[in-house]
């Protein structure tokens, strides 16, 4: 089978070409989720709304993605799954791809490129800390930056823009190339499981090329942004972006009960040994453990938006079976996904006086879950930046590498305790059958 390129002859055609529109936009990493959600929102704005806003990626540490880009002419498949169905299409958004670290100075060129007029960023919580090598590059860049640009985070960060906005100013302690940049928050969506052979297999009888850079999706999307670009942007309205004024409220119900119940199924589905979060999702008891998780615990805090139908929906959206995304790639990082998505609603909950028993169970089977062994004895593997201080932690411990005072709060504790106590006699499947 051929490879994907602009001359291989395929049954998809692509909506634009690369080099059919200028570059406009500057991506910091290459991962399935950008591939599947800005870039195709973008090539949608392109299409509709018109400009040079095609995109130049920036892969910050692996080559696979960008090797594959340049070896496809930067042409790549999104494979749309919905239990039985799947479609196909093929993007020509990105203008070309860089690699920050063996290509910094081509890096840099691009963030003082008056042309570049918006960067955008999926480079994981981890990331978003003094110090981190993507936030330096991008500091680098912007100390020759002259003109205009928004700079905007698209990672599950509560408040990213703002706190993109803070680590900025603080690297760059410089107020005039301050005035010149915007820094957007936004609340991105798509479940996006990392790509499998499957998902190869399938994108090359669909398209009829073999794409090694394709990614597979579900069906929803949605992007919510504060229209406050200082150097214009693509017509994503157009592609059907949501422009407001603050996107607060759908950023903390995003978190907290999408991202909030995909942690809670990753940790305890990892532990009953669940494969996926579909999986974890029809462990019995688990689908209606959820809905009590959300309305008991989550909703309370959240007032702005409704909850309930959008946690039905989020539920819906995890039972599609075609997605198989892993509870245990959910479960990674869990020591900087955890304080977005769960301690807020933890906090929330304790100052109004209540324990929230769910959450409780939550961090319970994370702490179980970072012990190492499943329920059946099965090793777990720990993919954390703090892994060296969590594996072997007591639960105070652990608890307070996750925030410190966490474990001093005396209610709270023992409930964590009694669901520690719970699992370790019944197992995850069992307290979540037994609720
Ligand atoms: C997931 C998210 O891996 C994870 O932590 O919870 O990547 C989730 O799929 C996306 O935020 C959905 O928009």
């Amino acid at each position: 089978m051929a490879r994907l390129n602009r001359s291989a002859p395929v049954k998809v055609e692509p909506l634009i070409r690369p080099g059919d529109a200028g570059a406009g936009v500057l991506h910091f990493g290459l991962s399935a989720f950008h591939r599947a959600h800005q870039a195709v929102f973008t090539e949608d704005a392109i299409v509709r709304g018109g400009g040079d806003w095609a995109i130049v990626g920036v892969a910050p540490s692996s080559h696979a993605v960008l090797d594959a880009l340049r070896a496809q002419e930067m042409l790549f498949s999104v494979l749309t799954v919905d239990g039985p169905d799947a479609d196909a299409r093929v993007v020509g958004v990105f203008d070309s791809v860089l690699h920050a670290g063996s290509e910094p100075g081509a890096v840099l060129r691009r963030l003082a490129d008056p042309a570049i007029r918006v960067v955008t960023l999926t480079v994981t919580e981890k990331a978003y800390a003094p110090g981190s090598a993507v936030l330096d590059l991008i500091v680098r860049g912007l100390r020759l930056r002259e003109t205009p640009l928004a700079l905007v985070s698209c990672d599950n960060l509560h408040g990213n823009g703002s706190r993109l906005r803070g680590l900025v100013g603080d690297a760059l302690d410089d107020p005039d190339i301050m005035a010149l940049l915007s820094f957007p928050g936004t609340m991105v969506d798509r479940i996006v499981p990392a790509t499998t052979p499957a998902t190869l297999d399938r994108v090359e009888s669909l398209v009829g090329a073999r794409d090694e850079a394709a990614v597979a999706a579900e069906p929803f999307s949605q992007w919510v942004m504060q229209d406050d670009f200082a150097g214009g942007r693509p017509a994503w309205d157009l592609a059907g972006a949501v422009l407001t004024a603050d996107t607060a409220p759908y950023e903390l119900r995003k978190l907290r009960v999408l991202n909030g119940v995909h942690s809670a199924l990753a940790y305890l589905g990892a532990l009953a040994g669940a494969p996926t979060v579909d999986a974890a999702l029809a462990l019995p008891g688990c689908h209606a453990a959820m809905e009590r998780f959300i309305a008991s615990d989550i909703a309370p805090t959240l007032t702005e938006l409704p909850v309930i139908p959008y946690g039905e929906q989020v539920l819906r959206r995890f039972a599609n079976s075609a997605l198989r995304y892993r509870t245990l790639q959910v479960a990674g990082d869990g020591s900087q996904k955890l304080p977005q998505r769960l301690l807020g609603t933890v906090a929330d909950r304790r100052a109004a006086g209540a324990v929230p028993s769910y959450a409780a169970l939550v961090l319970a089977a994370w702490i179980r879950f970072v012990g190492g062994r499943a329920d059946d004895g099965t090793a777990l593997p720990l993919d954390d930046p703090l892994a060296g201080s969590l594996r072997g932690a007591s639960p105070s411990r652990a608890l307070e590498l996750l925030s410190p005072g966490l474990a001093d709060d005396a209610p709270l504790r023992a409930e964590i305790d009694r669901w520690l106590r719970d699992l370790e006699r019944h197992g995850a499947a069992g307290v979540l059958a037994a609720l």
